[in-house]
């Protein structure tokens, strides 16, 4: 991804060179990480591939829930001891906004599609809607003592976790109809909750529980436990690894387990009374936040190795930079599908033999390409990322996402022209 933007900017011919080599610079910094320092009032902003605190940005008071927008430009903030989300600038590391919400903002979620933040506005027992253009609260539903939101991949419903003394629950929220259509009652205060890739399954940690509750999102009933030891904070499945994981706020550990069997199969130590966890853009590394250790651990799953990096005071949740802020890629002359709104655009594409069909990820929400003939496709797509595939035979090459099966597509290849003379 990197190469190919940089290839277009070097490709706008005109730029003076010395333009381009200040372009290359920027474009060589790593992934950034947004982590929260709940005591401090800020965020730090870390370069990962520097290993680097690049910048201290102050915040609205007890920074919590962090999401950062489909495209990467803005990163929104919950100050949970505050009403108003603080929203970052992702270009200048600065705050360009300030949405009030009403007391004590909490867990944040992105629809899949990008465009609204939902927000558990603990304090005024609500979930309110914002929009991510505008900035403005465009509607909002009562839930009491909400903490954290889940949205389902697909954008149907928000399972939010609610702290309600005494009707401890998940709320299932309608995202059509924005009203609760059902609850999980619990016996125990709900803490995190994340679906599985595929939405079939939600990952539930519980105060005072030492094990992950496996729900099943369709029935929703608690169906396993994933045993953990004391205090699971966050369990998460990121499409990109094989296996979940958890982070284990006890031990000071993060645990990888097998989502068919639910059990744990390894573990690689962190800091100390870690918090959450979020993965790059590319797979390959996860970023835990150390909580008592005022740090974040840089985890390599594949090697087990890992990096801590100093930042501030208690630093709670942490939000990767996804998408690019640089725009676009050159699509270098093929034939492009846009993947936006869970859809193929266009579904059916025609070309000549001997040409390439790019698809890009232009929503919120990972998607891929999975071919009928069985060829190479792209497991995982993220949002801003893109795919190339060059057809040489005539033919229909039907397609569908591998996250989302009802989203299809079809490559129509005809015979290469006679040649006019
Ligand atoms: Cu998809």
């Amino acid at each position: 991804m990197r190469f190919i933007q940089l290839a277009s900017v070097l490709r706008r011919g005109a730029v003076a060179a010395g333009i381009a080599m200040l372009a290359a610079t920027a474009l060589a910094a790593g992934p950034k990480v947004y982590v929260g320092n709940f005591k401090d009032n800020t965020i730090s902003v870390v370069d990962i591939d520097a290993a680097k605190v690049v910048a201290t940005v102050p915040v609205a008071a007890g920074p919590d829930g962090i999401v950062v927008s489909a495209d990467g430009k803005s990163v929104f903030v919950s100050g949970s001891s505050a009403s108003s989300l603080s929203v970052i600038d992702a270009g200048k590391d600065s705050v360009g906004k300030t949405i009030e919400v009403g007391s004590g903002p909490q867990g944040l979620a992105l629809r899949p599609d990008g465009k609204q933040v939902l927000v558990a506005v603990n304090g005024a027992d609500r979930v309110a809607f914002i929009d991510v253009a505008s900035g403005a609260v465009a509607d909002t539903v009562p839930v009491p003592k909400p903490h954290t939101i889940a949205i389902k991949p697909d954008g149907s419903q928000a399972y939010v976790s609610s702290q309600q003394p005494g009707s401890f629950a998940v709320a299932i929220v309608d995202m059509a109809t924005h009203k609760v259509s059902g609850a999980i009652a619990l016996d125990k205060p709900p803490r995190d909750l994340e679906f599985s890739p595929d939405g079939k399954r939600l990952y539930l940690t519980l105060a005072g529980a030492p094990a992950v509750q496996v729900v099943d999102a369709v029935a929703n009933k608690i169906v396993a436990q994933i045993a953990t030891g004391v205090s699971p904070h966050i369990a998460q499945h990121f499409a990109s690894l094989a296996q979940g994981v958890v982070v284990v706020q006890g031990p000071g550990e993060l645990q990888f387990f097998d989502p068919a069997t639910n059990a744990v199969a390894r573990s690689i130590a962190v800091g100390k009374q870690p918090h959450w966890v979020d993965i790059t853009p590319d797979g390959k590394r996860l970023v835990v936040s150390n909580e008592g250790g005022n740090s974040i651990s840089i985890v390599d799953p594949a090697s087990g190795q890992s990096q801590t990096v100093d930042v501030g005071n208690a630093p709670r949740k942490v939000a990767m930079q996804h998408a690019s802020s640089a725009g676009h890629a050159d699509m270098g002359g093929g034939v492009k599908v846009s993947i936006a709104n869970f859809a193929f655009v266009p579904g059916p594409t025609t070309i000549t033999a001997g040409q390439s069909v790019t698809w890009r990820n232009d929503d919120g929400a990972p998607h891929g390409v999975a071919f009928q003939d069985k060829a190479p496709g792209a497991p995982l797509l993220l949002p801003g990322e893109q795919f190339s595939r060059r057809f040489d035979k005539p033919g229909s090459y039907e397609y569908v996402c591998s996250v989302h099966a009802y989203m299809t597509g079809v490559v129509v290849v005809k015979p290469e022209p006679a040649r006019q003379l």
